[in-house]
């Protein structure tokens, strides 16, 4: 067995558009189980750890701009391949290119080549999960 953890969040956008719901149901409906949830608006601070290695890439300052610009639903996860799985879910980075079925794939708009607003993040390794977790959600055992 290979039970891990993953950071969830759904993004500014999706918040907004009233699909958290949405994402929690896909996650639920896969088997993963909820850990921790919280609604809340990131700092900058925070943001700029969560994102270090894009850090200096073009879209990053507005990354986290769109990032902290309003509430996002934080979300840990736990189950068998779950890093993996969630991402699966997800779907590709980029909207019009995510597979239908996928998050993405059915709520991801397109901004014209800007996949800033992608809907969710989802940790891409173990190794990521552990960090993000520990960033988002530090008194969490
Ligand atoms: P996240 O990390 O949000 O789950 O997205 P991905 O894992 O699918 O994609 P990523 O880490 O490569 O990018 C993080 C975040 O940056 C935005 N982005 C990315 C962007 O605005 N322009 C770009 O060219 C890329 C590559 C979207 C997601």
């Amino acid at each position: 067995m290979t039970t891990e953890r993953s950071l969830v969040l759904v993004k500014p956008d999706g918040f907004s558009r009233g699909l958290t719901g949405a994402v929690l149901a896909r996650i639920e409906r896969k088997g993963y189980r909820l850990v921790a949830l919280e609604i809340r608006t990131p700092t900058r601070e925070l943001l700029i750890q969560h994102y270090a290695e894009h850090e200096g890439k073009p879209f990053f300052e507005p990354l986290v701009a769109f990032m902290s610009s309003g509430p996002v639903t934080a979300v840990v996860i736990e189950g068998e391949r779950c890093v993996e799985g969630f991402r699966s879910i997800a779907g590709a980075t980029d909207p019009t290119k995510a597979a239908p079925g996928s998050i993405r794939g059915d709520f991801g708009r397109d901004f014209g080549h800007d996949v800033t607003q992608n809907v969710v993040h989802g940790s891409d390794s173990p190794e990521s999960a552990a960090r993000e977790v520990g960033l988002w959600f530090p008194g969490l055992t």
